[in-house]
């Protein structure tokens, strides 16, 4: 864990900014077994489908990267286009463009009752191999400026089964007014229900299968 982060969330705070790292241990994999991949190899989705369904659970470690799919966790955390998947203050999210790619904006809309909004928000890293998902908010009516985040998702097993290791880190500026620590709280707040809200949701997902995960 510490590893991870020193490795991945790399902030350089200026004077005038906060930043701060939240972690959350979700009881889901990272990924679900490949759809294709079930279909390219009949025999083995024979045998896999008998233990996991079409809509998979578990990947077992024996199954190449290149032929799983992201369909759990990580499919939730890269999906920049649809935050509101489990951001449970996002109301409405539109990104132009059909193609998602480094540089690609959103505009999201907040549920009443917030400080905000919209927010402009740029997508500035999307990894797949790794798992980084980091992105900037360059516009909107609220008082997060210069915000930048990184979201980094790592396997690991919880209570023997497959599960996963979200880490979110953030660095901005305080507004005028306020205090680097009620900044910090008021972030880590909103992090916190997003994370909590990730963990629900991909942890119904992953119950949702009608199976369990593959051991090896
Ligand atoms: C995120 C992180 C944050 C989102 C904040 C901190 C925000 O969507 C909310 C209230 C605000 O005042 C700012 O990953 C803003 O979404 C919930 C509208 C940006």
């Amino acid at each position: 864990e510490a590893d991870h982060v020193r490795r991945l969330h790399r902030h350089a705070p200026a004077d005038h900014q906060c930043t701060s790292t939240l972690v959350k241990h979700i009881k889901a994999p990272v990924h679900l077994v490949s759809f294709p991949f079930l279909l390219l190899i009949p025999l083995l989705a024979s045998y896999v489908s008998g233990i996991a369904s079409l809509h998979g659970s578990g990947v077992p470690c024996s199954i190449p990267d290149a032929l799983v799919s992201d369909r759990c966790v990580w499919e939730l955390v890269r999906s920049f286009d649809q935050p509101q998947r489990y951001k449970p203050f996002v109301s409405r999210c539109i990104v132009r463009g059909d193609q998602l790619e480094i540089g690609s904006l959103r505009e999201v809309n907040v549920k009443t009752g917030l400080p905000a909004t919209t927010s402009t928000e740029r997508l500035e890293q999307l990894d797949d191999d790794e798992h980084i998902l980091g992105v900037k908010f360059v516009g909107g009516d609220h008082r997060l400026q210069n915000y930048s985040s990184i979201i980094t998702v790592h396997p690991e097993s919880i209570d023997g089964r497959p599960g996963t290791l979200v880490i979110e880190s953030f660095v901005v500026d305080v507004p005028d007014g306020n205090t680097k620590d009620e900044t910090c709280y008021f972030v880590e707040a909103v992090i916190k229900c997003n994370l909590t809200s990730l963990a629900e949701v991909s942890e119904r997902l992953a119950v949702q299968s009608p199976t369990s995960p593959l051991e090896h």
